[in-house]
């Protein structure tokens, strides 16, 4: 009898993935997905350019040598690469004053003041983070292409924003499957500044570490169709706050067009409506509020079931694990 009750006491518990505790941590979150990487996909606009994918190689390079607290690599970037920038950052911000929801704007405006913003330069991220850090803490961290989406949501956790250095190929400035430094300095940034849109982003990725593949998936579907492609009302109107809208001019126009389908944000929903990751999304989701929008994910996510509790500590950067009874 006894040797059965100790067998059942060793049966191994249910097995937690590996997540990090402490900010230098995020150095072994560098699982990256391939499958838009213009070496391996024949579809990327860059594929049949050697110049290009020699290119992607040299800033890849940065980000894989990168080390927590190491500063944050400066690219000095071409005429060409700055000549996508200036036609992506024309175009996108004749539109923005109609379409962009107000967090975007003010945020824009704050970083085109104070953080060299505008058509002629490619911003640094080195200059960005400390921009961002004063702001709401958040930090940037260069990473080589499209990351894991554990990965990519455990460092949310720490207010570590993990981006992209390289820029989308010069024949396909209005749209791009992958992310691109257009993508981060034009999409996510702007939103980052924002006070709120920051404890919003971090609490999702507290949300992430160490749940099942199968949350995973869930978290980061949510992840898709807010901070990637968030619609919103404000004042009456549908305003965008997802930041790959906000930086894909033609998505940007489309999603506002009334052509695709839109439906009211819900977490249960949402959480499993398939997504799109090659060209426009079929379906929006409209938040009533931005707030609405915090408001619901935070709910959602606090039902996860994780045999533990996860609290951040900003003195020491790093997760705290407090076992549940
Ligand atoms: N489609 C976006 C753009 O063209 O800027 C980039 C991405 C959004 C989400 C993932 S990649
Ligand atoms: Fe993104």
């Amino acid at each position: 009898l006894k040797r059965v009750a100790d067998d059942v006491r060793c049966m191994p518990e249910e097995k937690v993935p590996w997540f990090p505790r402490q900010i230098k941590d995020l150095d072994r979150c560098n699982m990256l997905i391939t499958k838009f990487d213009p070496d391996m996909d024949h579809d990327h606009p860059g594929y049949n350019d050697p110049e290009y994918r020699k290119r992607r190689t040299v800033i890849s390079e940065l980000a894989f040598r990168y080390k927590q607290g190491d500063p944050l690599p400066v690219v000095e970037y071409t005429a060409e690469e700055i000549s996508t920038w200036r036609q992506v950052y024309q175009q996108l911000r004749g539109i923005y004053p109609s379409l962009a929801c107000k967090q975007f704007l003010d945020g824009l405006q704050q970083l085109e003041k104070e953080c060299g913003y505008g058509e002629d330069r490619i911003p640094q991220l080195r200059e960005v983070s400390a921009f961002l850090k004063e702001r709401t803490g958040f930090q940037l961290r260069p990473v080589a292409g499209l990351l894991s989406a554990r990965d990519f949501l455990a460092s949310l956790a720490f207010r570590v924003f993990q981006c992209t250095q390289y820029i989308r190929h010069s024949s396909a400035p209005m749209h791009s499957p992958e992310p691109d430094c257009c993508h981060e300095l034009l999409g996510h940034i702007p939103m980052l500044a924002d006070k709120e849109f920051a404890q919003f982003s971090q609490e999702i990725g507290l949300a992430s570490l160490g749940v099942s593949d199968e949350d995973i998936e869930k978290l980061s579907t949510l992840y898709w169709f807010t901070v990637e492609f968030g619609l919103c009302k404000q004042n009456g109107a549908v305003k965008a706050y997802g930041a790959g809208l906000l930086s894909s001019y033609g998505e940007l126009v489309y999603a506002l067009s009334n052509e695709p389908e839109y439906k009211p944000f819900a977490p249960e929903e949402t959480a499993v409506q398939p997504y799109q990751d090659q060209t426009y999304q079929p379906v929006y989701f409209v938040s009533e509020s931005f707030e609405d929008a915090k408001m619901k994910l935070r709910k959602y996510s606090a039902n996860i079931k994780r045999p533990f509790t996860v609290r951040y500590d900003p003195f020491t950067c790093s997760v705290e694990v407090l076992d549940q009874p």
